[in-house]
């Protein structure tokens, strides 16, 4: 028996093994393409000869492969499904909500424990104290999931029993990192246009950064809380900005598609009568 067993040896699986081999566990791992056990055999791993003698080998399994297809088809090889039984499977591939969900059914009906885990960091980044680890199932497994799992990410975020919470959150902060994004570029391409140096506009986000993620914790509040009285900032400011955004990315002749739909949805807010409200009394014109 090893301490750990690792299925997946990408990027990611590949630097978790290499965090549980350094952290001096015994680390059993397995790989759909043997050969890229190789460098983590050298560092006193074990290759497992198959999916299901990777899972019988130590009594936690972490999973972390491309997709959820991937995970399935792993699952479905020879002897895995009864090989589960009695182990505690932490799936920090990523998956849906309802991924998680059916994953924990299939789990249980096949005995073992499930935990759903959602990764906030590029491998490289993994290992650290502050490494975001978004972590959800019952509390007893995380509890017992816990030290292992703050060998990959000191900073777990403990988000409870319902199973789904891990991939719900993955989701949502995923939609918060792919809207700042493109914002980021429309800002890059209004820098270019009036020959301001686009990595002195990254610092300067970066610096803004902590004052704007404090803003959004208090719009979450606000809208938790559903009393969208002004507090921060009246959305009606907000409506005017985003066209200005729109007006000066058509005078300028620079992209307008993500000024258009941020003016688009703000002007929604105006029409039904928000904007003597909180910025985020939009999530209304969006529900
Ligand atoms: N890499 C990152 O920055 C992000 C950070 C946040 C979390 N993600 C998620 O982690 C999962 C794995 O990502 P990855 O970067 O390690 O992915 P790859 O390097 O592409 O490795 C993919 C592994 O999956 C195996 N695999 C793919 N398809 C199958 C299949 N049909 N059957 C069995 N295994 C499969 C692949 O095996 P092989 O190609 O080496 O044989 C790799 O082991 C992912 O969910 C990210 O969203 C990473």
């Amino acid at each position: 028996m090893s301490d750990v067993t690792i299925v997946g040896l990408g990027a990611m699986g590949s630097t978790i093994a290499q965090l549980f081999i350094r952290h001096g566990l015994a680390v059993t791992v397995w790989n759909r393409t043997p050969e890229k056990a190789a460098p983590l055999v050298a560092q006193g791993a074990r290759l497992a000869p198959s999916a299901s003698a990777a899972v019988l080998a130590s009594p936690v399994v972490v999973m972390c492969v491309y997709d959820h297809a991937a995970a399935a088809a792993i699952l479905a090889m020879d002897n895995v499904a009864p090989a589960v039984h009695g182990r505690l499977l932490v799936q920090l591939t990523t998956f849906s909500p309802k991924e998680s969900r059916d994953a924990q059914a299939w789990a249980r009906h096949h005995g073992a424990r499930y935990l759903a885990g959602a990764i906030q960091a590029a491998p490289s980044q993994m290992g650290q104290p502050d490494t975001p680890l978004l972590l959800s199932g019952p509390a007893a497994d995380r509890e017992a999931a816990a030290p292992l799992l703050k060998v990959l990410a000191g900073g777990i975020v403990d988000l409870g029993e319902p199973i789904a919470a891990a991939a719900t959150m993955d989701l949502a902060t995923l939609s918060y990192i792919y809207g700042a994004s493109l914002g980021f570029l429309h800002g890059a391409r209004i820098a270019e246009s009036e020959g301001f140096d686009v990595a002195r506009f990254g610092d300067i986000v970066a610096g803004i950064s902590p004052s704007f993620g404090a803003f959004l914790k208090h719009e979450g509040h606000v809208i938790q809380s559903d009393d969208f009285t002004i507090s921060e900032s009246p959305l009606r400011i907000s409506v005017e900005a985003t066209q200005r955004l729109l007006d000066t990315a058509r005078q300028s002749g620079i992209d307008t598609g993500f000024p258009a739909y941020a003016a688009g949805v703000f002007r929604r807010g105006h029409e039904a009568g928000l904007g003597g409200e909180e910025m985020a009394a939009l999530v209304k014109v969006l529900r």
